[in-house]
């Protein structure tokens, strides 16, 4: 399917055009990914990172890796507070995920455990003018989160604003098994 896409209208628009023909296959991604949406595709992520600005910066950071690790046993968790609302503490913490090139996510892949809390989805840094595309809230399995479609973005952050019971030890805390977007590439 040969398509041409012109992303942004400012300086420094960058203008996309496939070629036709054999679209270039994304390095692991499975066939058939993105649900039958043509297009969507898996997103390559570069690192991700706990995010934690409102604390000491630091949210569980040796345990990010398995959050993406293909292992839905694992999972990054984040500290345990007293309250849902981090022990009034700080505004949330969260996972930002840092991408190989600009993409528009149009999907949140999400496998948790616990249930209840929110967190939201920020195209960027979270904090004042943050642009958020999608809200949820922890499901206790695996969830699709819609994006609401925007400029492209080379970083996307979970950001997660209320925390579910802790199902072991009590208090408070989110814990995320496996995380991944799909969208277009910019
Ligand atoms: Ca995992």
């Amino acid at each position: 399917m040969a398509a041409a896409l012109i992303l942004g209208t400012g300086a420094g628009a960058a203008l996309v055009i496939s070629t036709g023909g054999a679209e270039a296959p994304v390095p692991g991604a499975p066939s058939g990914g993105g649900g039958g949406i043509p297009g969507i595709v898996p997103l390559p992520l570069a690192s991700v990172t706990d995010a934690d600005p409102g604390g000491e910066g630091r949210e569980m950071p040796g345990e990010v890796p398995l959050a993406f690790d293909g292992n839905e046993v694992t999972a990054w968790r984040t500290e345990r507070y007293a309250t849902p609302g981090f022990g009034g503490l700080k505004e949330g913490v969260g996972l930002a995920l840092a991408l190989e090139a600009p993409a528009v996510a149009h999907r949140l892949d999400l496998t948790d455990v616990g249930s209840g809390g929110a967190f939201e989805v920020i195209a960027g840094d979270p904090g004042p003018g943050a642009r958020v595309v999608g809200r949820g809230s922890f499901s206790g399995g695996h969830q699709q989160v819609d994006l609401q479609e925007g400029p492209p973005s080379g970083l996307y952050t979970l950001w997660i604003t209320e925390l579910p019971a802790n199902a072991q030890g009590g208090g408070y805390r989110a814990s995320v098994s496996e995380i991944a977007l799909e969208g277009t590439p910019g």
